[in-house]
């Protein structure tokens, strides 16, 4: 059972994935997002490391999809999202993978620096390639920089996404992982 704060706070990452706004993730969704992060990187079509980002972006989709779309139909809505999320919140062992790929993913695409941490230039990247405004970057960074050093160590960006996905208080700052949620 998803508590309304975890509903609201799925229901804001599901908005922000559905970058065309049709309330269906898809595979669209995805390849908009894939070419904003092609084009963030510098990357031509068929750059080898594209061709590896690309390929891990899609089949982590492919996954997501397998379980999640319960009625077959190609897409998730709302409903198979929020569905999706209750059971693998509830199981244990499936969350914390999921935590530790989510963290994984988030460093893949966007430390593009690779110096191992992830500075507010780099975050602000990350919101861009969903189609979010920079501005908010800039104040959901600052409330993830927890010891205020100007960048997003690993373990606060764990702490962030256990923080996202369980927390049930209404001022933790992982909350607002995927932005502000009344916005
Ligand atoms: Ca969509
Ligand atoms: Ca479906
Ligand atoms: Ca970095």
């Amino acid at each position: 059972m998803l508590s309304p704060l975890q509903k609201q706070k799925l229901t804001r990452y599901f908005r922000v994935y559905d970058i065309d706004d049709d309330g269906t993730l898809g595979r669209p969704d995805f390849d908009r997002v894939l070419e904003n992060l092609r084009v963030l990187h510098g990357l031509s079509d068929g750059a080898p490391r594209w061709t590896a980002l690309r390929q891990a972006y899609l089949d982590r989709w492919e996954a997501v999809r397998r379980s999640a779309d319960v009625d077959e139909d190609g897409g998730v809505d709302l409903t198979e999202w929020l569905a999706y999320w209750a059971d693998l919140l509830a199981d244990g062992a499936r969350y914390q993978a999921e935590v530790s790929s989510l963290v994984d993913r988030l460093y893949a695409l966007f430390d593009t620096d690779e110096d191992g941490v992830i500075g507010a230039d780099e975050f602000c990247d990350f919101y861009g390639a969903f189609g979010l405004r920079a501005e908010l970057a800039r104040e959901v960074f600052h409330g993830l920089d927890r010891d205020g050093n100007g960048s997003i160590s690993r373990s606060e960006l764990t702490e962030m996404a256990h923080q996202f996905y369980r927390s049930d208080d209404p001022g933790a700052p992982g909350n607002q992982l995927y932005g502000s949620l009344e916005g």
